[in-house]
């Protein structure tokens, strides 16, 4: 067989699957038990095939529509918001094709279940998970050369302050690092490259943005007084996820840009009055876009002009307004934005950022090189970076951009999104009364919270689709009871008029998403058993194993069989159950459930996976396979017999 296990499936369905449930049945029945030479090989074929010919009559397809047989071109990835998770959708289809746990349990795959998805999570010292909530807002991949390189994407968890990583091969979580003195960790971003280092023009660097001011250290001193609140921004290494450094502010910080040079990354403020009451968050006309000059941040760490807070050994350096008025040693440049902006977004070409002030109609557009230019000392007056403000309509929030100079920002409170041109937008400010920078405007249903562009946080922006999430269906879909889900509205932006292509429902919450083209991403289809070291390698490895009352019960499986009939356990034993899952086959998935043991889980081919628990229950349970694999799949059991 000839299973590419790195190999994108740019190609049409393979028909395998199906000829493998046949012939797998047969040799079930057979009485073989095990299923031998049943691999499905993968089909040479070009992407864009047409659909395969097939008996009946074929159906017309609209432009947008995905034949059956084909594929989408993009993937859409997107945070689940308060369900923990990541979802990944195909576009323009806008099928959902898996959710990611992250921060969530998840009974499908077993996440917060295995020990190996236990020890990514964080466990308290009875083996219980630290945290099962979580709060995912804003997912941003890896980047090399200022586009995506396939290889990790990060997600934010607003709740409790952390930062998962997840494998772009697997799609799965693999790290999550949690983040010292902070509360509402909300914006975040990769850095693109180094910004002194030429020859790392890779992600190296998350940024992490602290939405909610605590006090310093939060262990109950200084609870009333609100002067003593502070936000930090956190850089935490891509590679080792361990946090490097993190910078003290003044105000908050909401979302999180980084510039393409690697010099520069940014956030935008919405409570620089430092207000600890709701009323107080918006007394002020201009709340700021804080940029942080990175080399300068690291060179301080560097020489040792840090402290630490509480029991934390992370570096903090001062970036206050207070101690940093001098550009040129300055950590930190506040831009002054027109009131509570949020969103923050950088163009393609690198040289501007849209930070649209949601209380107020404008979206502001600072140049790149003018923030790099006050840095220098050569720019008297941080607004003076703003170079164009235009009016585009009430709410403003996410800007995505197009590979023609155009942005598209959403309008909450107008339930539209704007196009704007860029340019004329900064021929008006200079003063231009020609230049119109709104050039379009369309419905969404209803108030659009993020919206993004296909590839437009990239150098390869290619103004193709703009998707706008919206925050209320209402009347779009059936109704489902009180919650309602959310729509996802596809938008193609290639001409001069935005249209609508359609909605497409998503489950509650999602945030913030990313437009990703198809060809970066390669999967695989398969795990590599020498990957886990527990792995039951040989079925005749399997078996229970006594120490005491500790036990380790060695387990395969292989379509439609685990090599174990029935196991043996005596009552009060702390178990290990290793699961490796033999079958080779592509998509073949078996899962493992335990009645009355609360435990559920699978394995995917060529996976291990494990479980602990104690056998305080005696009896016979039996455990069965519950992801479908095979005509025997509702006979794929073993007995665990717990002895009294
Ligand atoms: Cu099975």
């Amino acid at each position: 067989m000839t299973q590419d296990d790195t190999t994108n499936r740019d190609t049409q369905p393979d028909l395998g699957r199906r000829k493998f449930l046949n012939s797998a049945a047969l040799v079930g029945l057979s009485g073989a038990g095990l299923s031998v030479g049943l691999s499905a090989c993968n089909k040479e074929s070009a992407p864009g095939a047409k659909a395969p010919s097939a008996k009946g009559e074929v159906a017309t397809h609209s432009p947008y529509e995905v034949p059956p047989g084909q594929l989408d071109e993009y993937y859409s990835f997107s945070s689940g918001g308060h369900s923990g998770d990541v979802r990944i959708y195909g576009l323009p289809s806008g099928r959902q094709l898996k959710s990611i746990p992250v921060f969530n349990t998840d009974n499908l795959v077993g996440w917060g279940i295995t020990n190996e998805s236990k020890a990514i999570i964080g466990t308290r010292p009875d083996g219980s998970l630290k945290y099962s909530t979580g709060d995912t807002h804003h997912v941003h991949q890896s980047y090399t050369d200022g586009t995506y390189d396939g290889k990790y994407m990060f997600v934010n968890d607003k709740i409790h302050g952390r930062l998962a990583r997840i494998r772009m091969d697997t799609m799965e979580c693999d790290k999550i690092t949690e983040i010292p003195n902070i509360q509402g960790f909300h914006g975040t971003f990769t850095d693109k490259r180094d910004p002194v280092d030429a020859s790392i023009n890779h992600t190296t660097r998350v940024f992490c943005g602290a939405e909610f001011s605590i006090p310093l250290p939060n262990d109950g001193r200084n609870m009333d007084d609100g002067s003593k609140y502070k936000s930090l921004f956190t850089c935490i290494d891509s590679n080792t996820m361990d946090v490097r450094w993190q910078v003290l502010i003044d105000g908050n910080c909401d979302l999180v840009a980084t510039s393409y040079d690697g010099k520069l990354t940014c956030t935008n403020q919405y409570n620089t009055e430092m207000g600890v009451h709701y009323e107080e968050t918006m007394s002020a006309e201009m709340d700021a876009c804080l940029f942080f000059n990175v080399a300068r941040v690291e060179e301080a760490v560097k020489a040792g002009k840090f402290t630490t807070i509480g029991s934390s050994k992370v570096p903090v350096v001062d970036g206050t307004r207070a101690s940093n008025k001098d550009p040129k040693t300055a950590l930190t440049c506040y831009v002054p934005i027109p009131k509570n902006p949020h969103g923050v977004n950088i163009s393609p070409d690198g040289k501007y950022y849209a930070c649209s002030g949601k209380l107020s109609p404008t979206a502001s557009v600072i140049e790149h090189a003018l923030v790099l230019k006050w840095f220098d000392g050569e720019l008297p007056n941080a607004r003076d970076a703003v170079v164009a403000e235009p009016e585009i309509g009430l709410g403003p929030l996410h800007t995505g951009f197009d590979n023609k100079g155009n942005a598209y920002t959403t309008l909450f409170l107008d339930s539209q999104i704007v196009k704007w041109n860029v340019e004329a937008a900064i021929k008006a400010f200079k003063g231009d009364k020609t230049a119109k920078a709104v050039v379009d405007r369309i419905d969404v249903h209803y108030q659009p919270g993020h919206g993004f562009t296909s590839m437009g946080e990239t150098r390869e922006a290619d103004g193709r689709f703009f998707n706008s999430d919206n925050k209320f269906s209402k009347d779009r879909f059936l109704p489902v009871g009180p919650l309602h889900c959310e729509t996802a509205q596809l938008i193609d932006i290639s001409g001069d008029k935005m249209k609508l292509v359609h909605d497409h429902s998503v489950l509650s919450e999602p945030h913030d998403s990313i437009i990703v083209r198809r060809d970066i991403i390669k999967t695989r289809q398969i795990y590599d058993m020498d990957e886990f070291p527990n792995a039951v390698k040989d079925p005749a490895e399997s078996g229970v194993f006594r120490n005491g009352k500790k036990v380790t019960v060695k387990l395969t499986s292989q379509a439609p069989a685990f090599s174990l009939r029935e196991f043996k356990l005596k009552k009060g034993d702390e178990v290990t159950l290793i699961l490796t899952n033999h079958d080779k086959v592509e998509d073949l998935t078996h899962g493992f459930a335990m009645p009355k043991y609360d435990i559920n889980f699978i394995v995917n081919p060529q996976e291990t996976k494990s479980v602990t628990f104690i056998a305080d229950k005696p009896g016979v349970y039996w455990c069965y396979c519950t992801h479908f694999c095979h005509a025997l799949h509702l006979e794929m059991r073993s007995r665990m017999i717990v002895e009294a």
